[in-house]
């Protein structure tokens, strides 16, 4: 029904030059009067536009126009984008002239255009063309080559579009393209560890923004320590526009870092550090790995009270550690006049003792 309708219209078009819009996903394209001979000095352009995620397949049933050098009298002439695809006469190719045959035209994007054009003289009267067009359905998960443009980790085709997807334990990203992941708050509180890049040594996942967070006691002073293997996507002349760590530790920083050379040891004197790793929307690039470790002030080496001891008994005291002040048999420990078994000293934070070194004395035997 719409093709008679449709044809009924491209009869009242023939009489002189017009362009006609379809948007249909698919109709019949006839030349004026067809098939009839086509009339003389006419042009008709035909210009296609379906939705996005299709393209055009366009399809000669028939074709019959005067031949010419170069198709230069009548002809009928594909364009899509600007760029003219092909130009038509005749009913078969010869080494000048190009008939359709039974190829089929592809457009590169969802429009194209065909015009049929024919000269003052249409003496041999040639019947002109009969043509199909209908969309086709665009499979972007194997045709797209450009990384920007395909998806992160899983491709999903579908009739008129397609959909990403990311792997188990990944997010994608609002670009509905790359897979995140969470790790915007990573809290470590021991002594010592180990911090990686997620995945890594595998690439790190793209368009992320992770926070690791050391918090230890104040009076700890955080070392950090980068492996040799680093590899965070740089640029040659620009400072790490793209991917990059960054470390805070109080009221310092260090980086940005990105490149191939490992940041190494890092004394950041803080207790409190974070370490920022930000990552864009690309690049394969294997990430970094680092150990922490911390240490506090030192404290006075102690000497033992005479007639006691120290254990354990160490050449150096940091902050935190214990020592336990003991007497020979037979003696107590003193300290403010108090008699005990034992004192217990700890090294603080500003690299003093918890107290002072007691004295060891005889024990009081009280008389029977
Ligand atoms: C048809 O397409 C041509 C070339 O792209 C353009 O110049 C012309 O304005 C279009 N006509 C209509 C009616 O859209
Ligand atoms: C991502 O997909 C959602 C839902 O399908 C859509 O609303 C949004 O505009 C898309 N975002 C981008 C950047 O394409
Ligand atoms: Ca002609
Ligand atoms: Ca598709
Ligand atoms: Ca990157």
């Amino acid at each position: 029904m719409r093709i008679l309708l449709f044809c009924s219209f491209c009869m009242w078009l023939s009489r002189g030059t017009d362009a006609v819009d379809l948007t249909e996903m698919f109709a019949e394209i006839r030349s004026p009067n067809f098939p009839d001979s086509y009339p003389t000095d006419s042009e008709v352009t035909w210009n296609i536009s379906v939705p996005e995620g299709y393209r055009i397949r366009l399809y000669f049933m028939h074709f019959d126009l005067e031949p010419s050098y170069l198709c230069e009298y009548d002809y009928a002439k594909v364009e899509a984008e600007g760029q003219i695809l092909a130009t038509f006469c005749g009913r078969e190719s010869t080494d000048t002239e190009q008939a359709p045959g039974h190829q089929a035209i592809l457009s590169p994007g969802n429009s194209l255009s065909l015009t049929f054009r024919s000269d003052f003289s249409n003496e041999e009267r040639f019947t002109g063309f009969d043509a199909h067009y209908a969309a086709v359905d665009i499979d972007e998960c194997t045709e797209r080559s450009d990384e920007e443009l395909t998806c992160d980790h899983y491709c999903h085709n579908y009739i008129g579009g397609f959909y990403c997807s990311c792997r188990f334990g990944y997010l994608l990203h609002s670009d509905n393209r790359t897979c995140k992941v969470e790790c915007s708050d990573h809290l470590f509180t021991q002594r010592t560890g180990v911090i990686t890049s997620a995945d890594f040594p595998n690439p790190y996942p793209k368009s992320s923004d992770c926070l690791y967070r050391i918090e230890l006691e104040e009076g700890f002073f955080v070392t950090l320590h980068f492996e040799d293997r680093f590899d965070v996507e740089d640029h040659p002349e620009v400072s790490c526009p793209y991917d990059y760590v960054k470390i805070k530790a109080g009221r310092k920083e260090f980086g940005p870092f990105c490149g191939e050379k490992s940041p190494g040891q890092i004394e950041t004197r803080s207790h409190n550090v974070q370490i920022l790793f930000h990552s864009d929307d690309s690049g394969e690039n294997g990430g970094w790995k680092l150990t922490y470790s911390a240490t506090g002030n030192s404290c006075p080496v102690l000497q033992p009270p005479v007639n006691g001891k120290i254990e354990p008994l160490q050449s150096q005291y940091t902050f935190k550690e214990q020592v336990l002040i003991r007497c020979n048999t037979g003696y107590n420990v003193f300290k403010d006049n108090l008699e005990m078994e034992s004192l217990q000293m700890e090294c603080q934070k500003d690299g003093t003792w918890s107290n002072k070194i007691p004295t060891c004395k005889m024990k009081e035997t009280r008389m029977k």
